[in-house]
């Protein structure tokens, strides 16, 4: 038990002193390691498929020594790997053949091609060799909603409003893409726990957009039937889920969702999260992006603010939301030396 590295025994719900660490979107464009080994490949989802996502998942670790390195991918190749086509435009993200009616539907595959995915599961295998004994692997995958609010839209949008205003005119299709996307995730998910993640996150990014219904259909249904076959299938793999805006649901959340762990986001009450959840889940969280991209005495404060809101409960600490491209490299080095010396 002593050797069990920090983040799993957080994930198996016990205290520790100190806090493991690590931050979502951790790889990528803050690093200039990073952003030269992109510069080298023609297209990111081509970077994604090839052996230099290894590379990039342990960039972070390298550098900083977090707790968690996790897997160097995008939310986006399950729609790739369902037969819609996807690409990355720089500097303005994700643009995909979007889905406007329940005809263009006929266009995806029915399955998802783990076959196309096997460079990530090869990107697995590469990486769970070369991490410090402590640093425990995270796989992942987008919640349904996530994905499917690009998949209709096509790209980013501020509100979703695309997906929301389709599932509105046609909640039998939008439910039967939801559903695909819920089978694709687990066997996407089952892949990576085969090829040696240690732990699953499900991204719900965008699930805060919705009212109370919508929520009940979009977001908790599906991601608890992920949870749960993952639970029933693999049962030693602890399962994160961040759900994004989820404000006073997630009482019901830690209630039924059945997974380890809640991301809280940058908007959630820590005091509050801990006193609704208290002994049935860990949290993990929730420093500001732009408190860490300010730096100087915001940082300071804010960071020890969720040390203290989190102390004596089963503590993941992260972000609220993922690091942004602007962010200093010594406001991170800040940070992880700020947990390290807690309680010290
Ligand atoms: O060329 C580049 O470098 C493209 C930038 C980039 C990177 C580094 C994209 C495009 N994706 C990624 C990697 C990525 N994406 C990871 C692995 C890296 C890590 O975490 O360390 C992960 C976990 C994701 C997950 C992801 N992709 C989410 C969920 C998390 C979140 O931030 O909310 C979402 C919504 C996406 C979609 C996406 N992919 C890329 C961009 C720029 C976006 C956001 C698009 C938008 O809404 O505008």
């Amino acid at each position: 038990m002593i050797d069990e590295k920090p983040l799993l025994s957080v994930l198996h719900g016990r205290k520790t002193a100190i806090p493991p660490l690590w931050l979502m979107r951790q790889a990528g464009r803050y690093l200039p390691e990073y952003r030269e080994i992109r510069a080298k490949a023609s297209s990111f989802l081509e970077f994604c498929y090839s052996p230099a996502a290894a590379e990039a998942t342990l960039q972070p670790v390298r550098r900083f020594g977090f707790d968690a390195a996790i897997l160097f991918s995008d939310i986006l190749v399950i729609p790739d790997a369902l037969g819609q086509r996807v690409s990355f435009e720089s500097g303005e993200g994700p643009r995909l053949e979007p889905l406007e009616t329940p005809d263009d539907f006929s266009r995806l595959s029915g399955t998802v091609d783990l076959g196309r995915l096997a460079p990530v599961f090869e990107t697995i295998d590469r990486v769970k060799g070369a991490l410090p004994s402590q640093c425990a692997f995270i796989g992942f995958c987008g919640a349904p909603w996530t994905v499917a609010s690009y998949m209709v839209a096509g790209q980013g949008t501020s509100d979703q409003a695309p997906a929301r205003l389709f599932a509105y005119r046609h909640p039998e299709a939008f439910a039967g893409l939801i559903d695909r996307l819920a089978e694709a995730s687990i066997s996407y998910l089952l892949g990576q726990i085969d090829a040696g993640v240690e732990v699953v996150q499900i991204f719900d990014s965008w699930a805060g957009v919705l009212p109370v219904h919508e929520f009940e259909n979009w977001v908790f249904s599906p991601v608890r039937k992920i949870v749960s076959r993952i639970k029933a299938e693999r049962p030693g793999t602890p399962v994160i889920a961040f759900v994004r805006g989820a404000g006073t649901h997630l009482t019901q959340l830690v209630e039924s969702l059945g997974a380890d762990a809640y991301g809280l986001d940058t908007a959630a009450d820590p005091l509050w999260a801990v006193r609704e959840t208290a002994g049935r889940a860990a949290l993990q969280g929730n420093l500001d992006p732009l408190a860490l991209l300010a730096g100087g005495a915001a940082l300071d404060r804010e960071a020890a603010a969720i040390l203290r809101a989190f102390e004596g409960h089963p503590h993941i600490f992260n972000l609220g939301h993922g690091i942004l491209p602007q962010t200093p490299i010594a406001h991170v080095e800040r940070l992880v030396a700020l947990v390290r010396q807690h309680g010290s």
